[in-house]
């Protein structure tokens, strides 16, 4: 498939794959939440369904079963170490909106978990994703082979921990006032949402056994990535509105938090924003037209609308 940026044609027929990825993952997702789900826990179960079932964009789990994809066809196995994964970003979104942390009330078009079922069930909720998360990757039934199920385990922690997604929510929280540089920025965002989308790519190449050489090509893809959708996140809160979004708007402008946006101004942001999407697409030369869906997918993220 010859992909354009002009038509629109290629971009429905992404949001097509996005949105047929997206339905599978949801079945996945619905299997895996309602094992063992019983009227005793019920709260602490709908809080969970609540925050992971019917919304989303699913854009991590897509680019890890693209990222797998490149080496054979994805299995039931495949979606579950992206229901995983996706386990892990629900978890941290809860956890991000709570009153201690960027206080939400509006995350997927919705109330935010602590405001539809009270504020200790949320962080119960987000624990007990977070944890599940391993479980799945732990099980036998999701890998057959112990070592991929450990590398898969390690990747997981270490993208999700305290010396990755966490450490970056930590420093984010510092440098509130701070006047943070450039660079600084750079590191928090490469850590809060770099980390998992680097994890989601680099569990792709894990499942399909690529080579040192194709494992690297997809993480400096998953690099300019991560930071091209953290670009295009910070220019739709300075551009975007409630209702589009979802979640409430112009929030890091009025909280005086530091940004790229606010540190290079809209219009060298959305150059900056061009250039790692043409980065992000460049790395995936050693795939040829292996990576058309990749390649579409950096265009989606650094230009999508919500
Ligand atoms: C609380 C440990 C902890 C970490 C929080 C998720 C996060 C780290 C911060 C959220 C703040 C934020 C808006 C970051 C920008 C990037 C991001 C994670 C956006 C939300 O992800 P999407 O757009 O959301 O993929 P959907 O709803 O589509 O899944």
């Amino acid at each position: 498939m010859a992909l354009t940026e002009e038509t629109g044609q290629e971009t429905s027929e992404f949001m097509r794959q996005l949105k047929a990825v997206a339905a599978r993952l949801e079945t996945r997702l619905e299997l895996i939440l309602s094992d063992g789900f019983s009227a005793k826990d019920a709260r602490l179960g709908e809080a969970m369904r609540y925050a992971v079932l019917g919304g989303g964009k699913r854009i991590r789990p897509f680019l890890l079963i693209e990222s797998a994809s490149l080496f054979a066809p994805p299995t039931d196995v495949v979606y579950d170490v992206a229901a995983a994964l996706e386990c892990v970003h629900c978890y941290s979104l809860v956890h991000d909106d709570l009153p201690a942390m960027d206080d939400d009330m509006l995350r997927r078009g919705r109330p935010t978990v602590h405001v539809a079922f009270g504020e200790a069930t949320a962080i119960l909720a987000g624990d007990a994703l977070l944890t599940l998360a391993f479980e799945i990757l732990a099980r036998p039934e999701t890998h057959e082979s112990a070592e991929v199920r450990a590398e898969l385990i390690m990747g997981l922690a270490r993208a999700a921990g305290w010396r990755g997604m966490v450490k970056g929510q930590a420093l984010d929280l510092a440098a509130e006032g701070a006047d943070p540089t450039g660079e600084e920025i750079d590191r928090i965002q490469a850590l809060k949402t770099g980390q998992l989308i680097e994890f989601a790519c680099d569990a792709g190449a894990i499942l399909g056994r690529a080579n040192g050489q194709q494992r690297e090509a997809l993480k400096t893809y998953a690099q300019a990535l991560g930071r091209a959708f953290q670009l295009a996140d910070d220019l739709l809160d300075a551009d975007g509105d409630e209702s589009t979004l979802g979640k409430a708007a112009q929030k890091d402008g009025a909280a005086g938090k530091a940004t790229h946006v606010a540190l290079l101004g809209v219009e060298r942001a959305r150059e900056q924003l061009g250039e790692l999407e043409g980065q992000a697409i460049g790395a995936l030369a050693p795939f040829g037209d292996d990576a058309v869906i990749l390649a579409e997918a950096a265009r989606f993220v650094s230009r999508r609308t919500h």
